[in-house]
């Protein structure tokens, strides 16, 4: 993050006051964005991570990526013979999307070597099966293959929160291998935590179907729930959608094959595979939207005291997120207080600067929540305060002329 950006974008939210970006209007269509070498960091902060907008890359950017190599055929299909090969012990999660479970459907887990099996008799039977449709999906190739060469994380979704949280206590992440028939697609929903993805099409194409945030409030049905398909004529159905004419038709995208598609934070979508598709899709969140993940976690926390959700509990409390927090405050605070010029992330000061600036609305938010008052912190090292405190000082300094 160069100076220039790091003022534009910390002006930015020290202008909300540590609130969320309002939705602005929508646009009718989505950004392209061709050129690698034309299009930098900070055009993306201004054009994307700020407005929070959706764009699609060109298939350029993805070019040298291990996977477009090793996993497809010269003729652009999934190559089945490597992924075998390589993985095929592997023991991966599959949805079936023909068995709607609240809105969701449920999934099982089999080694890859079966699932591909099913793939290749569902082509041979003419995209059916007795067993319905399944999908590959949310398979933690990275963890299980931390070494292996499929992607090059590009320098706009480098700064990753949830990964780099996660990395550091070597236990999970939130980077996905999708694979699946044409046919096979996820229902309506919007990511875990109000996280940010970006999503790769590996060979194979997508339907992607976005509706910025707040619009789905139109799509409720009557109860107040959620639709699982949006595609579904019941939405016409006024009686059952009482609102649905007030929505507006969702963006639409067909993402080609080595195309990158970034989703913003809160847009709820659908996505329906066109092809026989592999993608690799990433969660993550950063300063840009770690307002969002906040407003989350609150949110889902009054659903839990009101029983009506519990299932789609995310699974992180109050005090796990402090954790979360404290852990990337401490090293921007390194940063910052050394004025090193890069950490050995290639953490910029500027950066580190940025996320203490966004890290500290957050934390005095958290800290003031009752719920979190009630946490004994006692043993916390450091206290949220004294971490407050210090992101504080820190933050001062680093914008001191
Ligand atoms: O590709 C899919 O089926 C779903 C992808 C998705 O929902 C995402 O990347 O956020
Ligand atoms: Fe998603």
């Amino acid at each position: 993050m160069d100076r220039e950006t790091f003022a534009l974008a910390d002006r930015h939210f020290r202008g909300l006051g540590g609130g969320v970006p309002g939705i602005g209007q929508a646009p009718g269509r989505v950004a392209f964005v061709s050129e690698p070498g034309a299009f930098s960091y900070a055009d993306f902060v201004r054009g994307f991570l700020l407005p929070n907008l959706p764009c699609v890359f060109s298939s350029a950017f993805t070019q040298g990526w291990g996977s477009r190599r090793r996993w497809v055929t010269p003729a652009g299909r999934p190559d089945f013979d490597h992924l075998l090969r390589t993985y095929g012990d592997v023991v991966v999660p599959v949805a079936n999307c023909g068995v709607q479970e609240y809105n969701s459907n449920p999934k099982e887990h089999m080694p890859l070597r079966d699932y591909i099996t099913y793939w290749k008799e569902y082509i041979e039977g003419g995209y059916s099966s007795p067993r319905g449709c399944l999908y590959l999906k949310d398979w933690h190739l990275c963890r299980d293959f931390p070494v292996e060469d499929v992607f090059t994380l590009p320098v706009y979704f480098s700064s990753d929160w949830l990964n780099e949280f996660w990395d550091a206590l070597d236990v999970d992440d939130y980077r996905f291998v999708y694979a699946g028939p044409a046919g096979s697609w996820s229902p309506f929903h919007a990511d875990i935590f109000g996280s940010f993805s970006w999503s790769v099409n590996v060979c194979g194409r997508k339907k992607w179907l976005l509706f910025p945030p707040g619009q789905e409030e139109a799509l409720r049905d009557r109860h107040g729930n959620l639709p699982y398909d949006v595609t579904s004529p019941a939405l016409c159905d006024t009686h059952l959608h009482p609102r649905s004419q007030l929505a507006g038709p969702p963006l639409e995208i067909t993402q080609e094959a080595g195309e990158m598609v970034f989703v913003p934070s809160g847009w709820h979508h659908q996505v329906h595979n066109l092809d026989d598709t592999i993608s690799i899709n990433h969660n993550w969140v950063n300063g840009f939207n770690l307002a969002n993940m906040w407003r989350f976690l609150q949110q889902e926390l009054c659903a839990v005291q009101e029983e009506v959700i519990m299932r789609s509990c995310s699974g992180i409390n109050f005090e796990e997120f402090y954790h979360f927090l404290k852990v990337i405050a401490e090293k921007r605070l390194l940063v910052l207080r050394e004025a090193a010029a890069e950490d050995s992330a290639g953490l910029s000061f500027e950066q580190a600067a940025f996320d203490a600036g966004r890290i500290t609305e957050v934390l005095a938010s958290l800290v003031a929540h009752p719920n979190f008052q009630r946490v004994d912190t006692s043993a916390f090292s450091p206290r949220p305060k004294e971490l407050l405190q210090q992101l504080r000082e820190a933050v001062d300094a680093a914008v001191a002329p």
